[in-house]
C-alpha cells in the first residue's frame, strides 16, 4: 500500500493543516489542480473534544467517528473529495487509530455534539468502553516496547487494536472514508501500535472507490507516522513493508544542511546513502506540523530563504514521496488556527499575487515552492546527472536533460558556466520569476549547444536557488 495513486505526472502532496473542507475544495479547483499538485493531506476528519482556546491539537483527541469537526461536516467533506478528485488532486486523511481523547473534567461534548467520559474510557458515540482499551500507564521509557505500544501517549486513552471490536470499528471508519473517495491515510502515532495489528487492519480495507476515478483493485495508500531517529527499539523497519513511513531523519538532516551545519556538497549521496529508507517507502518533508513547532535543526517558514532552498532541493532531488507543509502563523505550541470571535476557523484570503494574508502562511502558494512542484512534475522519471559542487555550499545538478537546479548557500556569489544538461535555448529561472506569455519575469539563462549556461546566484540575492526545466523554455 505504497502507491499514492497520483493522477498524470503529478507527484507532490501538500498538507493543508487545519483548513476547512469548503476552502480545500476551492483550492483544488483554483490553485492545486492548475499548479500540478498531486494530493492534499487533510487534518483529522472525525469528531474531537473541544479544548479551551481551541488549540490545533484538540483534533488529535477523538470522541467518535462522526465526520464533524471545525473543518466541516460529512457533506462538505464528501463534496471536497469529489471536487478535488475531479481536478486530479487526491485526498489523504490524517487518522487516529491509536487512541481516543485524554482525561477531561466530567462529561465532554465533542464537535458533533456527542457526549463522552474520557476519564472512564466511555465513548458511547462509537461505542467503546473500558474493556476496549489498554490499562492506564505512562510512557516513561521510550525504549521499552511494552510502554510505547501499550501505555498512553501523553495520557491519550490507548485503544487495544488486537481486539475484534476495536478492529471492526476502525475498519468501518476507514472504509467509510474510502467510500467517500479518499486515496489513502496518514496513520497518526503508528509506532504506538503493534505492526501485526496494523497489518490486519490495512489488509482488511476496501479497495479505492472506482466511482471516484480509481482503477479496479487499487489499494489505499498508507503513510505511517513513525519517528525513528536511528536507533529506536520500535523502528521504522517494522512498518515500512505495510506502507510508507515518515522519514524524520530527512527533515532533521535537510534542516542541518541548509542551516549551514553540514556542507551542501555532502548532499550528492542524499537518500539511502544517508541511511534513509528506500525511496518508495519514505514519506519526506522539510518540516511537519509537530517539528515545525520545536526548536532545533528543523527549518520552518520563519527562516524563509533557507526554507525555500531546502524545499527546492527536496523537490528537485529524486528521493521519497514528497510532502510540502502549508502552515498557519504561530507563536507557540498551542496557537490556534486563524479563527473568529465565535472560534470558527476562518477562510484564507489572498492578495493580488495570490499570497495568503490573514494568518495563513500558505507556503504552497509561494512562487519558489509551487514552481518546484511544477519542476518535479516536468522532470519525473529522470535521474540525477552532472553533479557539481564547489567543495562547500554551492551545488548544482541536472535531472536528465529535463531540468537543472543550482543552490548557493555560501556567503559569496556563485558566478560561473555550469553544465545544465538541457537542450540549447533560453530558459526562465522559475525561482526568481515566471514564464508569462512567452517572456520571463525573472532571470533567464542561455544554454549553448554543449548544454552549458552562465549561472549567477549572488549571496545577497533574494533567493539562493535557480531552477530551469523544459516546461519553462522561453
Ligand atoms: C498532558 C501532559 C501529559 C499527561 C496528560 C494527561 O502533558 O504529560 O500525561 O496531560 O493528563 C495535548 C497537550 C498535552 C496533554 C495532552 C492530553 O499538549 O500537554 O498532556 O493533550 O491532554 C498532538 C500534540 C500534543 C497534544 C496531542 C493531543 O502534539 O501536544 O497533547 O495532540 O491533543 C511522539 C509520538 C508521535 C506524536 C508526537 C507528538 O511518537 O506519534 O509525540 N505525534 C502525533 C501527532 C501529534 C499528536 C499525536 C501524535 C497524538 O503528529 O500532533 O499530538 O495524536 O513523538
Amino acid at each position: 500500500q505504497h502507491n499514492p495513486h497520483w493522477w498524470g505526472n503529478r507527484n507532490t502532496i501538500v498538507h493543508l493543516f487545519e483548513w476547512k473542507w469548503s476552502d480545500i475544495a476551492q483550492e483544488c479547483e483554483n490553485f492545486l489542480g492548475p499548479r500540478g499538485f498531486g494530493g492534499v493531506q487533510v487534518s483529522p476528519v472525525n469528531e474531537n473534544i473541544i479544548a479551551a482556546g481551541r488549540p490545533w491539537w484538540e483534533r488529535y483527541q477523538p470522541i467518535s467517528y462522526k465526520l464533524t469537526t471545525r473543518s466541516g461536516n460529512e457533506e462538505e467533506f464528501g463534496d471536497m473529495v469529489r471536487r478535488c478528485n475531479d481536478v486530479g488532486v487526491r485526498i489523504y486523511v490524517d487518522v487516529l487509530l491509536n487512541h481516543m481523547s485524554g482525561d477531561f473534567d466530567g462529561v465532554a461534548v465533542g464537535t458533533a455534539g456527542t457526549e463522552a467520559e474520557p476519564g472512564k474510557k466511555s465513548f458511547p458515540g462509537v461505542p467503546y468502553t473500558a474493556q476496549d482499551f489498554h490499562p492506564t500507564c505512562e510512557i516513561t521509557d521510550w525504549n521499552d516496547r511494552f510502554q510505547v505500544q501499550q501505555c498512553e501517549l501523553v495520557g491519550l486513552k490507548d485503544l487495544d487494536q488486537s481486539s475484534d471490536w476495536v478492529r471492526s470499528k476502525l475498519i468501518e471508519f476507514l472504509d467509510h472514508l474510502i467510500d467517500l473517495g479518499v486515496a489513502g491515510f496518514r496513520v497518526d502515532a503508528a509506532k504506538h501500535m503493534a505492526s501485526e495489528d496494523l497489518e490486519y487492519i490495512y489488509s482488511s480495507l476496501s479497495n479505492l472507490n472506482i466511482d471516484h476515478g480509481f482503477p479496479h483493485n487499487a489499494r489505499p495508500f498508507i503513510f505511517q507516522e513513525v519517528i525513528d531517529h536511528g536507533h529506536e527499539t520500535v523502528s521504522r523497519d517494522e512498518y515500512k513493508d505495510l506502507g510508507a513511513v515518515t522519514e524524520f531523519r530527512f527533515s532533521e538532516e535537510i534542516g542541518n544542511a541548509f542551516r549551514g551545519n553540514n556542507a551542501l556538497k555532502w548532499l550528492q549521496s542524499w537518500g539511502t546513502g544517508w541511511g534513509f529508507l528506500p525511496s518508495g517507502q519514505a514519506l519526506t518533508f522539510v518540516d511537519n506540523h509537530d517539528n515545525q513547532r520545536d526548536a532545533g535543526a528543523v527549518l520552518n517558514y520563519k527562516s524563509p530563504k533557507q526554507y525555500k532552498m531546502a524545499t527546492a532541493f527536496h523537490l528537485a532531488y529524486p528521493y521519497g514521496i514528497s510532502r510540502v507543509m502549508s502552515s498557519f502563523a504561530f507563536d507557540d505550541h498551542d496557537t490556534p488556527p486563524p479563527q473568529d470571535e465565535q472560534e470558527r476557523i476562518v477562510s484564507p484570503e489572498f492578495d493580488e499575487d495570490g499570497a495568503c494574508v490573514n494568518g495563513w502562511i500558505c507556503e504552497h502558494r509561494w512562487r519558489q515552492i509551487y514552481a518546484m512542484v511544477g519542476f518535479k512534475n516536468a522532470v519525473r522519471d529522470t535521474e540525477v546527472t552532472g553533479w557539481w559542487d564547489n567543495g562547500d555550499n554551492q551545488i548544482s545538478f541536472c535531472r536528465g536533460n529535463k531540468g537543472f537546479l543550482a543552490i548557493n548557500n555560501n556567503l559569496y556569489d556563485l558566478s560561473q558556466d555550469l553544465n545544465t544538461c538541457l537542450p540549447q535555448g533560453t530558459y526562465c529561472d522559475v525561482i526568481s520569476g515566471s514564464l508569462i506569455d512567452g517572456s520571463c519575469t525573472g532571470k533567464s539563462v542561455t544554454v549553448n549547444e554543449h548544454g552549458y549556461g552562465y549561472i549567477h546566484i549572488g549571496s545577497d540575492d533574494f533567493d539562493g536557488v535557480l531552477g530551469l526545466h523544459v516546461d519553462a523554455k522561453v
